[in-house]
């Protein structure tokens, strides 16, 4: 039997931690060969009902659950834990814009980053899901010092497991035949969902495609669809983003299938013409645990200006938390 990797979600309590602690523990994302120990955090306020969860989890006597751990108490959360996954975070209030919440969160998140570079394995992947996620990756990497950047992403995963879906109904085909779509930029209502490269049953989707339809119909559904889901749901993606979680970091250790990328928002290394540093999702394949941008795509003009547009809202979003930016 091989060693257990500790994960740590905070917000297990929340939606999306409650269909992730499950599956997780069922060897979804890391494989059925691969013990794991939970650490789950939450708030004081609501560690307590972590308890349930913790007995939920006993009573599925799932056979790669090693350990179980629940606190509100950052450090023992993150102590040398393998996956940190940032789930948890000030939710948006009646009327609140996006931005409202960075202030919010930029708080929890360079927190969080502090915790991690003190005590958390020094090979750690951390995936940031709660919002402004880019930014809240960005601000969790600068306050990791002793961390390289490339050890942080944020999730555009659903965004693409999104995009793909549409696609897969748009051509009649499975998901399976779908490859190389790509979100860039923002996981916001700016995120740029690119099917220009698509390949479908390997073929090119392009020439295949209406591309009125890609412009004026799956581009804004793909940018709305979290809050279509709220209004018909009464509640936000959960599910669907547990699932994206798995996808995300299954991927990243284990590898991006043969022939396709994936969407990851990473620390840009200035390829496309995106600033250096900002967390802006890119097509990417992983390998051997690390990713790499997919180099030298040729980008269609009005995928361009997207692409402009919503790194001009990344770079708002930094402005807007520069003080809790630790300068490299
Ligand atoms: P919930 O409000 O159900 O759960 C969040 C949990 O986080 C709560 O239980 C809360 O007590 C806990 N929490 C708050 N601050 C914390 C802290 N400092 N430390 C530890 N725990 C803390 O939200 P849920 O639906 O689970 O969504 C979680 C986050 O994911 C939200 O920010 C949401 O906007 C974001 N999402 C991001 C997605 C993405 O693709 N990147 C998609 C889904 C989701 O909307």
């Amino acid at each position: 039997m091989k060693e257990p990797l500790h994960v740590a979600i905070s917000g297990a309590a929340g939606q999306i931690g409650y269909a992730l602690a499950f599956r997780i523990a069922a060897g979804d994302m890391l494989g059925s060969e691969q013990p794991v120990a939970l650490r789950l955090l939450e708030i004081p306020q609501v560690v307590q009902s972590l308890e349930g969860v913790h007995m939920e989890l006993q009573d599925c006597a799932f056979p790669l659950l090693q350990e179980v751990v629940t606190t509100s108490d950052t450090e023992e959360a993150f102590n040398g834990c393998d996956i940190a996954l940032l789930v948890g975070a000030r939710p948006r209030g009646p009327g609140q814009e996006r931005k409202d919440l960075l202030q919010a969160n930029a708080a929890i998140f360079s927190a969080q980053g502090r915790a991690l570079d003190a005590v958390a394995s020094r090979q750690v992947k951390v995936l940031v899901v709660g919002n402004p996620a880019n930014t809240n990756a960005l601000i969790a990497s600068s306050n990791a010092k002793r961390l390289n950047p490339q050890q942080f992403s944020a999730m555009t995963r659903l965004d693409h497991n999104r995009t793909k879906a549409q696609l897969a109904a748009r051509l009649q085909c499975s998901v399976r035949e779908v490859k190389r779509v790509t979100i860039w930029g923002n996981h916001s209502a700016t995120q740029v969902p690119d099917v220009t490269q698509a390949l479908i049953a390997d073929r090119p989707a392009w020439p295949q495609l209406d591309h009125g339809w890609v412009e004026d119909t799956m581009i804004p559904l793909v940018q709305q669809r979290g809050a279509a889901v709220i209004k018909a749901r009464g509640a936000s993606s959960a599910a669907s983003a547990a699932s994206a979680i798995m996808d995300h970091v299954r991927d990243w250790v284990q590898g991006t299938a043969p022939g396709d990328w994936v969407s990851m928002a990473i620390p840009s290394d200035g390829s496309y013409g995106i600033e250096t540093g900002l967390f802006c999702s890119y097509p990417v394949v992983c390998r051997d645990g690390r990713y790499n941008i997919v180099p030298d795509l040729a980008i269609e003009e009005p995928i361009r200006k997207r692409i402009k547009a919503t790194v001009a809202e990344l770079l708002e979003e930094r402005e807007a938390v520069a003080a809790l930016l630790k300068p490299s």
